[in-house]
């Protein structure tokens, strides 16, 4: 058995002092709206402030990766998150539209060092949609705000100084050390 004590690095859950800024498209917004509700709940517990909260709406999921990317350049959120819904039609459209939006996010992450949490629902059906959107799935809504807020932190320390204030310590922790 190893005996090697690696040094463990992760984002804390707590948002106070953070910015976040979220793009949710209008396409499906039965869905996109309930994901979006459950975002800012998570943010809201988690101590973010109404005004360190921007929200931008856009008309469909295709649309997101160009605002989160101008969003991630104005440099003031320590995370995004990207909101969206699409649902299989009859056409090649979804592939296309599913395709280059998560390419497009990864991208927008990618080019500017500001994480981009994928809360885009690429499903069959409505009923699929409904269920990851507050009924059997949970809510992926608010699992993007939490992932939002772990990975702002997570930034910032991997940055290793917060310019800001709000980021957390820039030292790694010891397994089982205090500090
Ligand atoms: N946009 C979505 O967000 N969800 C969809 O299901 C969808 N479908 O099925 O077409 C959709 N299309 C619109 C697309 O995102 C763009 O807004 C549009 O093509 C204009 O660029």
């Amino acid at each position: 058995m190893a005996k090697i004590e690696a040094t463990q690095m992760s984002g804390e859950l707590s948002a106070a002092g953070m910015r976040f800024g979220i793009a949710v498209s209008r396409f499906n917004s039965f869905i996109t709206e309930r994901l979006l509700t459950a975002a800012l709940d998570a943010l809201e517990r988690a101590g973010a402030a109404s005004e360190d909260v921007d929200v931008v709406r856009v008309p469909g999921a295709f649309e997101l990766p160009l605002t989160s990317k101008k969003l991630a350049q104005t440099g003031k959120y320590e995370a995004l998150i990207a909101i969206g819904c699409v649902i299989r039609g009859e056409t090649a459209h979804y592939d296309y539209v599913c395709s280059e939006t998560s390419r497009g996010l990864q991208l927008a992450q990618m080019d500017t060092g500001v994480p981009v949490i994928f809360c885009v629902l690429t499903v069959d059906t409505l009923e699929q949609a409904i269920d990851r959107a507050g009924l059997k799935g949970g809510n992926k809504g608010f699992e993007a705000g939490l992932a939002a807020i772990e990975m702002g932190r997570l930034a910032k320390k991997l940055e290793g100084a917060g310019s800001n204030g709000a980021g957390a310590s820039a030292a790694p922790k010891k397994k089982g050390r205090r500090g």
